[in-house]
């Protein structure tokens, strides 16, 4: 390290495709989740009010996926909790994704703005609570007691994500913004780039070039689990 460098505080961005290789589909890829369900049926609070049991089904069946299915983290999440571990400045990982593979990789500085499929939230007395497998049944609420008011705990398209507050204001400090895996259609994290440009160095990590991939300082292309443990390493080895 330069005498007197401070090491950048970076903030990192996931999305669906740091899970690919580990076996989730991604949204909007050719055979991604959009292509098989509307987004209009399963992920809008209007879709949960007018058709609740398509919309807890949809949910039930992903959460078994991770719960069941042999979904383990692959070594893009690994390598990010190892530079998390190691890092010597600031440090924010925020993924969109509603897997919890990034937390069982060991990552611990993380925000899931979108939610977690992995809870359940309490329309009654607006509890966070372990989901059990199955909402569809209507269980009772752990918190509360009262049956059926389980809802998934993600964000549907038209609700707040959350912790903004939070991710604003790693942002506001942030020297380092990489994005990995996203394709950069959803706001507000596809607005996250444009925020910080300018103020810090930037840097897409994607199978492709996202919707956003001019706004960076650098792109790079090719699948998460070779890329981003080669990322890290370079970041490590400059900081060293
Ligand atoms: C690989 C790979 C490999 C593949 N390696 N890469 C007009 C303008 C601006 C905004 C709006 C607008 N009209 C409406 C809005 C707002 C709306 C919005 O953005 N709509 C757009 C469609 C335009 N947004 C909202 O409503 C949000 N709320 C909101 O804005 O509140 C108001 C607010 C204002 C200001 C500040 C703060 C708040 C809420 C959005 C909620 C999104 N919810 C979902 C579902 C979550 C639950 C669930 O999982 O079912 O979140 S939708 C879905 O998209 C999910 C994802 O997190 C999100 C992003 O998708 P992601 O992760 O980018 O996946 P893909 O599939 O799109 O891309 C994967 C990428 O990986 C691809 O590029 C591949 O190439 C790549 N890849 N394999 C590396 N191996």
């Amino acid at each position: 390290m330069a005498p007197g460098a401070r090491p950048p505080n970076i903030v990192v961005l996931t999305g669906a495709g740091i899970s690919r290789e580990s076996g989730l589909h991604t949204f909007r890829d050719p055979e991604g989740i959009w292509a098989q369900v509307r987004i209009e049926d399963v992920a809008t609070p209007e879709a949960f009010a007018r058709d609740p049991a398509c919309v807890q089904a949809f949910y039930d069946a992903r959460r078994m996926q991770l719960r069941n299915a042999g979904v383990e983290p692959n070594a893009a999440h690994r390598a990010l909790a190892e530079l998390e571990a190691r890092w010597p400045g600031g440090f924010l990982l925020v993924t969109q994704n509603v897997d919890d593979l990034h937390g069982r990789a060991g990552s611990r500085r993380l925000i899931a703005m979108h939610g977690e499929l992995a809870k359940a939230r309490c329309l009654t007395c607006h509890a966070v609570v372990v989901s059990p497998d199955t909402l569809a049944d209507g269980p009772a609420c752990p918190a509360c007691g009262v049956p059926g008011r389980l809802r998934p705990h993600v964000v549907w398209f038209g609700e707040m994500p959350l912790e903004m507050e939070r991710i604003g204001e790693a942002l506001s400090v942030c020297d380092l913004f990489v994005s990995i895996g996203t394709s950069g259609a959803v706001y507000p994290a596809a607005g996250f780039v444009a925020e910080v440009r300018g103020r810090a160095e930037t840097l897409e990590l994607n199978l492709e070039p996202s919707e956003g991939t001019r706004l960076f300082d650098e792109a790079r292309h090719g699948p998460a689990t070779r890329l981003v443990p080669q990322w890290v390493g370079e970041v490590m080895a400059r900081w060293r």
